[in-house]
């Protein structure tokens, strides 16, 4: 049976988002593994409860239903321990970090920065339902939210760590990527796929980063279908 990743999709079904899909998306590649995407709405809520779940991405491999972009690395460590991800024990407890590093510093940076563009590149159908989630979950509109300066600067601030490390080292993970750059190049992906905006000036170290990472696995990330791609939809 063909291995599934239910995988959030915009306004065109080809426009796929979601920080955390691209995350398993890298690392299925990063194990040769194949897939086939099933491209899922916020609305379409029906469609994944086989999986008791409420979010992707949902990986279906076999008999295994798995949940949680972070579980499934973790579940493709177990299933698959060539090329390790994650890896075990002290390892496993450090990818870790860059998983709340991501969610917790990059991704509202990001966030503030493009979340009109991102509005604009959902699904007509599911904007009702993301205005009213995320307002609620930020306690004031999205067009109060929104601050591209705030969130350019909060961004800046956060990169210095990384900064640090690639001045060392072509990948998060040292010569070669592993999780700790898929999980946090999952938010560069997001961005990148719904706006235009730079986030990095070329002249930082973390720009050639993101250049590698783009190319990485036959320019996965490279070759993303991007709202400027889609005839109409960018504002
Ligand atoms: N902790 C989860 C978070 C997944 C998540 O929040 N996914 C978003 C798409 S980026 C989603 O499905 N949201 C559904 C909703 O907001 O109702 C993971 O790492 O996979």
């Amino acid at each position: 049976m063909a291995r599934v990743l239910y995988d959030l999709c915009g306004i065109d079904e080809k426009l796929r988002f979601s920080p955390y899909c691209w995350r398993v998306r890298y690392a299925l590649a990063h194990k040769g593994l194949d897939f086939e995407t099933r491209a899922w709405h916020f609305t379409d809520k029906e469609a994944l409860a086989f999986a008791d779940y409420d979010k992707v991405p949902v990986l279906v491999d076999g008999e295994e239903t798995v949940t949680d972009s972070y579980e499934i690395l973790r579940y493709l460590d177990r299933a698959y321990p060539e090329s390790p991800l994650l890896g075990d024990g002290v390892a496993e407890a450090r990818a870790r970090f860059f998983k709340h590093y991501a969610e917790r510093s990059l991704a509202p940076a990001m966030m503030r920065t493009i979340i009109m563009d991102l509005l604009n590149a959902i699904d007509p159908k599911d904007r009702d339902y993301f205005r009213e989630t995320r307002e609620k979950r930020f306690g004031r509109t999205l067009e109060e939210f929104h601050s591209p300066a705030k969130g350019l600067a909060q961004l800046d601030a956060a990169l210095a760590p990384l900064r640090g490390q690639l001045q060392e080292n072509d990948f998060l993970d040292g010569g070669a990527p592993a999780a700790a750059d898929y999980l946090v190049f999952g938010s560069f992906m997001w961005a990148r796929v719904v706006s235009t905006a730079d986030l990095v000036s070329n002249a930082d170290p973390v720009y050639g980063w993101l250049e590698r990472m783009l190319d990485l696995h036959g320019g996965l990330g490279r070759n993303a279908v991007r709202i400027t791609d889609i005839e109409g939809a960018y504002r």
